[in-house]
């Protein structure tokens, strides 16, 4: 018991979305896909009450900056507590299927239990090179090396080679690409600063739907504050934080038209959460998932 009193290495990680899996054969499926530079593979847990087709899909990622811990748990305790209390959450899930990827970046986070704690890209390594690593927040085909990222392989915001270069990129660019119709939700978890960031990342010129995207954020902001009161504060990166392109929320919502993507920046002030978080933020931010989860099945 207490798999959430503390953090967890990455092969723990996938014997418990397996256990889950196996624990709740109607309602979760574990899929091993991609395979990393550090010859890993992505683990992805799909949620859905019903076997039915044409349901709307929301797409749930953590991890992908390896320091970033807590995103990780936050995610996981997303997907125990919704599995859990199936019951409860039944109506709320009617023909929506979830997918989920708890650690986007499983090398990099291995490195910052072994080797660097602050670690945030992957471990791909260049031919040639002698700096590893590409920013998988940098590495998304959309506005790609406009701003807020490098060309140079040793600086921490790298863009990668080319769009999509990584293994992990690659593969939720054809996941997405592949459900990109009924894909309603992103969510791409990272911490930390308390924000909750819709597009645009990479301009601070307005996102088409800005009201909608925002008031939307707003709600969902108010769910969590609900909970305890963590006032998270709702806008585009570019305005509350910094101009950066190539990251999934713009990819989603601009290259593939998905009309609710966000990024969370969780709680905390520094990269080394102490694991008595781990479960106040994952209900908290629980809250905040579900209520998105409502808006998406109100949707048509
Ligand atoms: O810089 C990032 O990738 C994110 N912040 S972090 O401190 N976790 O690294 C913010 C990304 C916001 N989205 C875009 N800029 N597109
Ligand atoms: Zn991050």
């Amino acid at each position: 018991t207490g798999f959430f009193n503390n953090f967890h290495r990455y092969d723990a990680i996938v014997q418990y979305l397996q256990f889950l899996a196996a624990k709740y054969p109607d309602h979760a499926k574990f899929d091993s896909v991609a395979k990393t530079a550090g010859g890993r593979h992505l683990a992805v847990l799909r949620i859905a009450p019903y076997r039915r087709v044409g349901k709307k899909l929301v797409y749930i990622q953590g991890g992908s900056h390896a320091r970033e811990w807590i995103s990780i748990s936050t995610v996981l305790y997303f997907v125990t507590e919704l599995l859990e209390n199936f019951n409860y959450y039944q109506n709320y899930l009617k023909g929506i299927e979830i997918g989920v990827v708890p650690v986007l970046n499983p090398d990099g986070y291995e490195y910052t239990h072994t080797r660097d704690r602050l670690w945030r890209k992957n471990l791909n390594f260049p031919p040639g090179g002698y700096c590893r690593g590409v920013d998988l927040n940098r590495n998304f085909g959309f506005k790609w090396g406009y701003i807020g990222a490098s060309r140079n392989p040793c600086s921490e915001v790298y863009s990668g080679r080319l769009p999509f270069s990584e293994a992990e990129t690659e593969w939720v660019r054809r996941y997405l690409v592949n459900n990109q119709y009924r894909t309603k939700l992103v969510i791409d978890v990272h911490s930390f600063g308390k924000y909750l960031f819709y597009p645009w990342g990479y301009q601070l010129g307005s996102a088409p739907t800005k009201a909608t995207l925002h008031q939307i954020g707003q709600q969902v902001a108010k769910a969590i504050y609900k909970y305890r009161g963590t006032k998270y504060s709702v806008g585009t990166a570019s305005q509350l934080l910094y101009k950066a392109a190539g990251g999934l929320d713009d990819y989603a919502y601009g290259a593939l038209g998905v009309p609710l993507s966000y990024t969370f920046e969780l709680p905390g002030s520094s990269f080394r959460n102490n694991p008595r978080d781990i479960i106040p933020i994952g209900k908290e931010t629980t809250a905040g998932f579900i209520e998105f989860i409502k808006i998406v099945n109100g949707l048509s």
